[in-house]
């Protein structure tokens, strides 16, 4: 458990890199290792100190900072691994990475958008469409999943793209589809290689009458009236934030943020009688595949990793008080980088407050009365937009010692038109002539539990009915089965609604004053499964969409479940390569691989923005405390 360094002024090893820092890897790089003109930074990022310096510094040495980055020669096409020691200004290694792409760029993005512009073929093709207007053209550029690359193209940092059209100047980007318009795009030359335009003059129906607007001015019916609610704490907050140590009732943790996984939570522990306990070491999310199932020409390719091939840190955006939250906030602004490794400041990137989550506990003494306790909760939040679509990302905690992780997903959902006389086969019908493809969110949260010490057991828990006996002639028994998952392959779990199964993280070393160990259960929420047959490409890329659950012993290096590097990767090198060496993961560090999401069968509600879905899954105490923990909360 990190503890609190003298000065929080001074910085703490998890801080993450400031702008200067970015500055300082970019030009170590230049200077040291020729990376010029023609290179692109993909990620750089703090290189964070080993587990066992952040979880005993108090020998009072201080930790040298060190940078972790990625970069690539667009001439070559040859990307490097660097360390850089911020401490001594120097290249620590670098490392080739042959065969590798790394992470796309938003720099790509608006190149590709701006080269597509001005691009004669794309100019030809939007005009026998009857599109001159070139500034209400928007196109989306997506990474080419490998099975799909023509083979003319492989080894190419290769782009796709849809093309969409503005239904006016201020209209909805994402409304109107221009179907079977498909730019491909080599990345590092960022040149256009053909245009797919499947147009026919003859047959084309031209588009369908869309309402596709969202901003009040555009859209067809007038404002409802809504009263004001306003969240006021007179008396200030109950959390206290210094530097980027959180603290609030009992909880404590130091907030992180990198390109990739954007929001990072290490350190989370609960003040117990004075003591702090720990309960996780790290927590974020590692990956997110969205695979859309329907194999038609507009979405046989759009099969999106948002963390690793766009980062969730790179898509966060500035949040807004009174919108994104209500009440005290208290923000954080966090810095990423551009591909020429410039800083770039997000404001307002993570918001902290309190929520009023309703009753906590209550009973009605039917001599003397009603005793009640409101509960209330913290909210450590942000916000990513990627292209058309977002996801609103909470972390809560409560009194009781439960933490929840929330994911909403909103924004634009992806259309395309489809011919007079048809039905589409793989959507739903949103529009005149227009549906939205079913596809999958699957997201991994990566769950370094450390429950009262490293050295944890995850037990699977399920509920058994017993059969009738001479003791139990009414059926009424029920046992619980706790499994002790002993190797990865037994850590490669899946949900049974049969028997209610949930996993529990226990400190089979440390025991509850009742004499049982401690322990912290995850309890699903949102899995589904993949529905893709063993060799299909998707699954071929991201295994760890085939189980609810993955757990392997902690490895400093084992951060990426579907690889560093799953852009235009064909196979998958991160946890099926480490699981197949089949490591004991009893008794030892464990990092839980959680895999959750939104299955989602589109609805014409969703349509034309679509109202949150909301997902979420629970960390709850389970004899982590001897009694509910939330007793001393006060009355209201
Ligand atoms: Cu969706």
């Amino acid at each position: 458990m990190s503890s609190n360094p003298p000065s929080e002024a001074a910085g703490h090893p998890l801080d993450p890199l400031t702008a200067e820092e970015f500055r300082q890897v970019a030009s170590v790089l230049r200077r040291d290792r020729g990376v010029g003109a023609r290179w692109r930074f993909a990620s750089i990022e703090l290189r964070e100190p080993a587990k066992e310096t952040v979880a005993s510094p108090g020998n009072g040495a201080p930790v040298p900072r060190e940078a972790l980055a990625v970069c690539w020669d667009r001439d070559t096409g040859l990307a490097y691994r660097a360390v850089v020691s911020l401490a001594k200004d120097a290249v620590v290694s670098w490392d080739e990475l042959p065969g590798q792409q790394p992470n796309m760029t938003v720099d790509e993005w608006h190149e590709c958008d701006v080269l597509l512009h001005g691009d004669p073929r794309l100019i030809e093709a939007l005009a026998r469409r009857g599109i001159t207007d070139l500034s209400r053209v928007v196109t989306d550029m997506w990474a080419y999943p490998p099975a799909q690359i023509p083979p003319h193209y492989r080894g190419l940092r290769l782009g796709w793209a849809d093309v969409w059209y503005r239904g006016s100047e201020q209209g909805s980007p994402y409304a109107h589809h221009l179907s079977g318009l498909h730019p491909v795009i080599d990345l590092n030359r960022m040149a256009v290689l053909e245009i797919e335009d499947d147009f026919d003059p003859d047959t084309d129906p031209g588009r369908p009458d869309v309402m596709g607007e969202y901003l009040p001015k555009l859209i067809p019916s007038p404002l409802r009236h809504v009263a004001p609610l306003e969240i006021s704490q007179p008396e200030g907050v109950s959390f206290s934030l210094e530097g980027h140590l959180l603290s609030w009732q009992n909880w404590e943790m130091r907030l992180g943020f990198n390109y990739r996984e954007g929001l990072v939570l290490h350190g989370v522990g609960f003040r117990d009688n004075g003591r702090l306990r720990p309960v996780a070491h790290r927590l974020s999310f590692a990956e997110m595949v969205v695979p859309y199932r329907d194999a038609t020409v507009d979405h046989y390719r759009r099969t999106a990793f948002d963390i690793g091939e766009w980062g969730l840190g790179f898509m966060t955006t500035s949040l807004e008080r009174g919108c994104d939250c209500l009440g005290e906030i208290t923000y954080l602004d966090a810095v990423v980088h551009d591909s020429a490794g410039e800083p770039v400041s997000i404001r307002r990137a993570i918001c902290i407050h309190e929520e009023d989550n309703g009753v906590l506990w209550k009973h009605v003494d039917h001599q003397f009365g009603p005793e009640v306790r409101r509960a209330r909760r913290l909210v450590v939040s942000f916000h990513v937009t990627v292209a058309n679509y977002e996801y609103l990302v909470y972390w809560r905690f409560y009194q009781d010692g439960s933490i929840e992780c929330e994911v909403r997903a909103t924004g634009i959902m992806v259309t395309s038109s489809f011919p007079a006389g048809q039905q589409p086969p793989y959507g739903t019908l949103v529009d005149e002539r227009t549906y939205a493809p079913f596809h999958q969110h699957f997201i991994v949260a990566r769950l370094d539990l450390d429950v009262d010490g490293p050295d944890n057991t995850v037990y699977a828990v399920d509920s058994e009915p017993l059969r009738a006996s001479e003791d139990d002639p009414y059926q009424l028994g029920l046992v619980l089965r706790q499994t002790p998952l002993r190797t990865e392959g037994e850590g490669q779990q899946d949900y049974d609604w049969h028997t209610q199964r949930s996993w529990k993280v226990v400190n089979d070393n440390v025991r509850n004053p009742l004499g049982t160990p401690v322990g912290y259960k995850l309890v699903p929420g949102g899995c589904f499964p993949a529905m893709l047959d063993a060799d299909s490409p998707v699954l071929e890329r991201a295994r760890v969409i085939g189980h609810t659950l993955w757990v392997t012993p902690y490895r400093a290096a084992e951060r990426w479940p579907c690889g560093e590097f799953p852009t235009l990767a064909a196979a998958d090198s991160g946890l099926p390569v480490w699981t197949a060496q089949n490591r004991p993961i009893e008794n030892t560090d464990v990092v839980l691989w959680y895999v959750f999401g939104i299955h989602h069968l589109t609805r014409p509600e969703d349509w034309p923005v679509m109202p949150v879905d909301t997902v979420s899954f629970w960390l709850k105490p389970s004899g982590f405390f001897a009694r509910n923990p939330a007793l001393d909360v006060p009355p209201a």
